[in-house]
């Protein structure tokens, strides 16, 4: 299950030693964004509707191992998962990238969500970096009296839920020289991130350091408990473990 920077890596590995291997594989994205990158692997888009639709898949498709390599704030997908898996009896294991933590020349206010997020905001004249995809921007149209510059990975349908923001189409991953670039034209004061860690997300944290800008961090939701690896190479490791 992918949608990241590693789900895109370990599909290359799998392409490569699994079913090179004769053996079979493939790559599941919920279908959020117009156009998802090619992989290696046979894709299968959409939910599968929820536990249920994961467990009826499961067996359907013969899968013997679940791994998942979703965004770490795709917490809903990865607790349907363990539940599925344990319910099937298959292994399942997720790679997940380390938070990020701080480093100097950071000025970072950790919040626990969206809404302490807005909460974290100036009620105005703030000229705000928001760069947590669409799904999320209701809340801060109580602070309308900030300008929000906005990346999407595609173009917005339709009416955004704030008055006065800039529109950026585009498609991780990001770098640091193009983010500091961007902040300074757009006279950001504030950016804010989801604490997703790895690398495709990470260069406006540094192009707010670069530009001593504060960070808002949302950081990480509760996930169930389940094995991880924090390697393509562990997950290939686990894999050869865990087959007959
Ligand atoms: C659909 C798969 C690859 C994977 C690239 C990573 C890095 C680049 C940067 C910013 C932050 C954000 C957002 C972001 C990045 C990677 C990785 C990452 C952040 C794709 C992808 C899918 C999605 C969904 C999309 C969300 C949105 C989040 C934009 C594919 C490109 C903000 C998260 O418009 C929408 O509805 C966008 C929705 C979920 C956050 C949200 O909650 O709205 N990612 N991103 C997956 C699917 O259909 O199952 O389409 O190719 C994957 C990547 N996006 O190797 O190319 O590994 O995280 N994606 C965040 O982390 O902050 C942008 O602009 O600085
Ligand atoms: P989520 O809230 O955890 O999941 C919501 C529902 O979307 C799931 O219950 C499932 O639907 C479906 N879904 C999610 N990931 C899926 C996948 N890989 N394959 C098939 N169905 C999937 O997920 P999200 O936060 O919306 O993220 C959606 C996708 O975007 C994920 O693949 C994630 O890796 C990627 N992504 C998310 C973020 C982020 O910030 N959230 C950032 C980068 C990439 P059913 O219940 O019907 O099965």
């Amino acid at each position: 299950m992918g949608g990241t920077t590693e789900a895109s890596q370990l599909a290359r590995a799998l392409a490569e030693g699994w079913v090179g291997a004769g053996r079979r594989a493939v790559f599941s994205y919920a279908g959020r964004t117009a156009r998802p990158a090619s992989q290696p692997l046979p894709l299968r888009l959409g939910g599968f509707g929820g536990v249920a639709g994961l467990v009826d898949y499961i067996r359907a498709e013969g899968i013997t191992h679940v791994i998942d390599v979703t965004h770490p704030f795709a917490a809903q997908m990865s607790n349907n998962a363990v539940a599925a898996c344990a319910n099937v009896g298959v292994p399942l294991v997720a790679l997940q990238r380390p938070a990020w933590v701080a480093g100097d020349g950071d000025n970072w206010h950790h919040v626990g969500d969206i809404a302490a997020a807005v909460d974290a905001l100036p009620h105005q004249g703030a000229r705000v970096f928001l760069a947590i995809g669409k799904q999320t921007l209701a809340p801060f149209a109580i602070k309308p009296a900030n300008h929000y510059l906005l990346r999407l990975i595609d173009p917005p349908e339709g009416q955004l839920p704030l008055p006065n923001t800039t529109v950026i189409v585009a498609r991780g991953p990001f770098e640091t020289a193009g983010d500091q670039a961007l902040l300074a034209a757009h006279g950001i004061t504030h950016v804010v991130a989801k604490n997703a860690g790895g690398t495709g997300a990470a260069a406006k944290l540094a192009a707010a350091r670069a530009l001593g800008l504060p960070v808002i961090m949302i950081d990480r939701p509760q996930f169930r408990e389940r094995p991880m690896c924090a390697s393509v190479a562990e997950v290939m490791t686990w894999l050869t473990a865990h087959s007959a």
